[in-house]
């Protein structure tokens, strides 16, 4: 009898020891495939193409323009795009897609007030094309403020060889500096060519036109910001 009892939990253990072996080795099989599912969702991200990505970062003290260029140039890239006015101030930023053939841009504008231009350091990284939009109807002391903060901007190591498109804004204005004054202005002469590849270009988004039949305020674009928007796909992509 005592023999008997110690034979059947002998043989009790031996199935809660098999099953427990039996357990492991499935918890093991089950631990390892989940493992690899978390491997091929990696290799999967790693596998989105990103070549054809672009991104452009748009500055610029307040009242330069920003808003106004991206809500045209969003209204002229694509057919049927719509934006709206009046443009208010950026309080942060706005990230606007423009699309060119296989290429896709993100431009991102962060505001120009005081108060934001502090926080434009935390959008530098990895920039194909720096836009610095200028209010070419300033007067000398914000003249000087923006060639300070151009500087400043460029003196980060993580600008280096990016390229520099000065977009000289409201050039609908008499008093407006022309292109090659705003290079002056600016000290844009200064600049290393061999750390940064310069550019000026015109361009105003004011005043509003007699609308053509079929279109509409909102579909509107001054024919300036097409030429601006080009040189964007040249120099970001080049
Ligand atoms: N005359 C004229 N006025 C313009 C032109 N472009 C923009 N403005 C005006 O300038 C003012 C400021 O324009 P925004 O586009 O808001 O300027 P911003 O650079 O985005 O300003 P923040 O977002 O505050 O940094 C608005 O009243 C616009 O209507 C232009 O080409 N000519
Ligand atoms: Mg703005």
């Amino acid at each position: 009898m005592v023999r008997n009892v110690s034979r059947n939990s002998s043989k009790t253990l031996f199935y809660v020891g098999c099953a427990c072996v039996g357990a492991y080795v499935a918890y093991r099989y089950w631990k390892k495939r989940q493992l690899k599912t978390i491997d091929e969702g990696f290799e999967e991200v790693s596998k989105i193409d990103d070549t054809n990505e672009r991104r452009v970062l748009l500055l610029g003290l307040e009242g330069a323009g920003k808003t106004s260029l991206m809500n045209q140039a969003i209204a002229s890239n694509v057919e049927g795009n719509s934006y709206v006015v009046p443009p208010a101030p950026t309080h942060g930023f706005a990230v606007y897609r423009l699309v060119n053939g296989p290429y896709t841009f993100s431009v991102w504008e962060i505001g120009g007030a005081d108060d934001t231009r502090q926080y434009w350091s935390n959008f530098l990284q990895d920039t194909d094309l720096l836009l610095f939009m200028v209010d070419a109807t300033s007067d000398s002391h914000k003249l000087s403020l923006a060639v300070s903060t151009l500087k400043q901007l460029l003196g980060d190591p993580r600008m280096d060889n990016v390229p520099i498109l000065v977009i000289a804004n409201k050039q609908d204005a008499p008093n407006a500096l022309r292109p090659e004054e705003v290079k002056e202005a600016l000290d844009l002469l200064s600049i290393s060519p061999h750390k940064h590849k310069v550019e000026v270009i015109a361009c105003q988004t004011r005043p509003l036109p007699h609308f053509p039949p079929g279109t509409k305020e909102y579909t509107w674009h001054h024919p300036s910001v097409a030429i601006v928007e080009k040189k964007i796909f040249a120099m970001a992509t080049s």
